[in-house]
């Protein structure tokens, strides 16, 4: 099946300049393409995804991806998708930021090994134009009525929109020309907010090189959820694919707990499952939600691609533990992991009898009521059930010297910390 075909498939063409003629292009030869990203942040995050997924999968059809670290563009910063203008940052930020994204690209396009891909940044090339050559050899060619009429610009008009923001589908354009006559691409691909830029290109490169010129503009639709919450966050937080932003643990329990009526849509964008596979699992979803078969295959596909094989080990292990309450066998490691985001406490090394010992931790709030707990059989202490009053807590009970681990009924862990 070609290319487009199985993109139409899963839902992933939002709108392209030209269907038939890319239909036939693709299916005819290789081409190279290209999606660009703007160091504005120190890490991607699951919305830029998509597109460079796709440009993954254009690179497993035998096409080439040029993926463009937008190191000059990132310093403008794109209105697009904007209600009001953005503050600068410093080139140094913007340097630190283009040196993370590029590892982050690597580690995406270079798993397979053997198919080309290339990473390019803007810089080289945009940092070269001067102010005469920008507006004789470029600023010439754009007709400001029809730059105004896009819609990112046509938004801002009311509130303002700086010279330098505006100026912004310029070089944009001036990116996908360069990359037309320097590196061959014929297509760039970007999310439906970049509808816009990715048209000013393809105008520009016609008019510079003619209207038999072959290049193409893709775009993606906006994900969206069913429950009409924005996608790709979890309480407020964006999911990022840098494991010190978001870990591997909290990127895999993202996955896990989306809703039935997302798991095929998402199962279609974040994975490489064939067609077959992800209409099985969309049966399988059907017919026993319960056993959230769908989630879990594509918290496991998606993890591994970004993170890995054995980070995607961890998330599992953690999860299970979390889940069953056996947590003896976790190493310091996925406890910090795992823990992360759960109450923690501290302790000083020395002996304690229990109750006392969760009343001075703070995990409990009176004597009285520990024991309580304790008695009733609601305490574990690294997953064992303690019923005895008198259990006297000591560095013994310490996970890898450091850490025990505290349930109160079937959900509440604590996690404490022994102090030197
Ligand atoms: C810069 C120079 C180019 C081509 C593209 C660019 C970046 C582009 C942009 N993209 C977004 C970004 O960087 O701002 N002007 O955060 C996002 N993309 C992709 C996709 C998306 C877009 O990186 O829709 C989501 O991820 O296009 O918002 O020559």
């Amino acid at each position: 099946m070609s290319i487009i075909t199985d993109l139409e498939w899963r839902g992933a063409i939002n709108q392209q300049t030209d269907a038939e003629g890319l239909q036939k292009l693709t299916e005819d030869k290789s081409i190279a393409l290209y999606c660009g990203v703007d160091p504005t942040g120190d890490s991607m995050h699951i919305g830029h995804l998509i597109p460079f997924m796709i440009l993954k999968r254009f690179q497993l059809a035998g096409h080439k991806p040029v993926v463009l670290i937008g190191g000059a563009t990132g310093s403008i910063g794109d209105p697009s998708g904007r209600t009001s203008e953005r503050s600068l940052q410093t080139m140094d930020v913007v340097n630190e930021n283009a040196r993370k994204l590029t590892e982050q690209m690597i580690k995406i396009f270079n798993k397979d090994g053997e198919q080309p891909f290339e990473i390019v940044n803007n810089y080289e090339w945009l940092s070269q134009l001067s102010l005469l050559d920008f507006l004789r050899d470029y600023g010439k060619h754009f007709n400001v009525n029809v730059m105004l009429a896009k819609d990112i610009v046509a938004s801002r008009l009311d509130t303002g929109i700086s010279f330098t923001e505006f100026s912004y589908q310029i070089l944009q354009s001036i990116d996908f020309h360069y990359l037309h006559k320097n590196h061959n691409v014929q297509l760039q691909v970007g999310g439906a907010d970049q509808w816009g830029n990715i048209t000013a290109g393809l105008d520009f490169i016609r008019r510079m090189e003619g209207s038999e010129a072959e290049a193409y503009g893709l775009t993606i639709p906006l994900m969206t959820k069913s429950d009409g919450t924005k996608f790709g966050k979890s309480a407020g937080n964006a999911i990022w694919l840098d494991p010190e932003k978001t870990t591997p643990y909290e990127f895999y329990q993202f996955w896990i707990n989306q809703q039935d009526g997302d798991v095929v849509k998402f199962l279609k964008y974040f994975t490489f499952l064939s067609q077959e596979e992800i209409e099985a699992i969309g049966q399988e979803v059907e017919e026993n939600p319960h056993l959230r078969h769908g989630q879990k295959r594509l918290a496991e596909e998606i993890t591994r691609f970004v993170h890995g094989q054995e980070a995607l080990d961890d998330a599992q292990k953690i999860t299970e533990a979390l889940f069953t309450g056996n947590v003896s066998d976790l190493s310091v490691k996925q406890i910090e992991q795992g823990f992360q985001n759960m109450p923690q406490f501290t302790a000083p090394k020395e002996t304690n009898s229990l109750p006392v010992w969760l009343v001075d931790t703070g995990i409990v709030d009176s004597r009285r009521q520990a024991r309580e707990f304790v008695t009733n059989g609601a305490i574990s202490i690294n997953g064992e059930k303690v019923t005895d009053v008198d259990y006297e807590i000591s560095q013994e009970d310490t996970i890898g010297d450091k850490y025990i681990i505290v349930r109160r009924g079937k959900k509440n862990y604590y996690l404490v910390t022994f102090e030197d």
